[in-house]
């Protein structure tokens, strides 16, 4: 590994791995967030409400797996790069994503209340993001990586633009605290998903401006916000109760919505 590019981190299992230190961090953090949910989700009993709970749950609970494979180098492959030598790549996290965006983006679209085509076209297109940034992050030639950084990049662009118009829309015409709840997390989302691939093209991957641990650390930070914060901050709101109002209507009398 070149020793001049900015590194940072521990070596916490004496392996050469200095960016074990921020996968154990991260690992924690995922697990923490995990625990949280689960225990503030317990005695949930509104239907709707149980919906954003299991899959707000599920994200940091594949990113925890993820992180801990990770943090003990499984994982974790070797790519020889035509002028660049051999870069350690964590292919774990396009596993991680390939299930957790999609499942962040279920939350939104649940939250806005979308059809089933317009869910189906948002969650393929961000399953093109991940597999294309896999690609690049495996192809052996800079040219194929930048290439496909740039088509993952594209796909990237059409789910947030998506998410700032059409979703966005339909969550305005929904409720007040549902636009407000959306809208702040799809501020959250397009700040830090576009984050992703900066990191990606100034790290390892791409130009090795930063090294692995910098990296490593940046991914970590961005993993937690865009999952665990994201949860904090949906399952807090009152949005998530769905149409009916609690205190549900007792049986047999029909409610305003009926
Ligand atoms: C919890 C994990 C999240 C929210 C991950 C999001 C990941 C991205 C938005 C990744 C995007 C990428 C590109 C747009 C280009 C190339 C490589 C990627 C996969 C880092």
């Amino acid at each position: 590994m070149d020793p001049t590019v900015l590194q940072a981190g521990f070596d916490l299992l004496g392996d050469g791995r200095p960016e074990t230190l921020w996968l154990g961090i991260g690992t924690i953090f995922m697990l923490l967030g995990t625990f949280y949910f689960i225990a503030k989700g317990w005695g949930v009993t509104n239907k709707e409400a149980r919906e954003y709970y299991a899959i707000t749950i599920l994200v940091p609970g594949i990113a925890s797996a993820a992180y801990l494979s990770m943090f003990f180098g499984i994982g974790l492959t070797e790519v020889e790069v035509v002028g660049r030598g051999t870069l350690d790549i964590y292919y774990a996290r396009y596993a991680d994503w390939l299930f957790t965006t999609p499942l962040l983006l279920l939350d939104l679209a649940l939250l806005a209340k979308v059809d089933r085509v317009t869910i189906g076209t948002l969650i393929g297109v961000d399953a093109l993001m991940i597999v294309t940034g896999l690609v690049g992050a495996l192809s052996q030639t800079m040219l194929a990586r930048y290439s496909f950084w740039l088509i993952s990049t594209i796909a990237m662009i059409f789910v947030l633009y998506y998410l700032a118009t059409s979703l966005r829309s339909a969550a305005k015409a929904r409720s007040a605290e549902v636009e407000s709840t959306f809208n702040t997390l799809t501020v959250l989302t397009l700040v830090l998903w576009t984050a992703y691939p900066i990191l990606w093209l100034v790290g390892t991957e791409g130009a090795g401006i930063v090294g692995l641990g910098v990296e490593t650390l940046g991914f970590m930070i961005l993993d937690v916000s865009a999952k665990v914060g994201f949860g904090l901050i949906l399952l807090r709101s009152r949005a998530i109760m769905g149409d009916t109002e609690a205190p549900e209507p007792s049986a047999g009398e029909p409610s305003a919505a009926d």
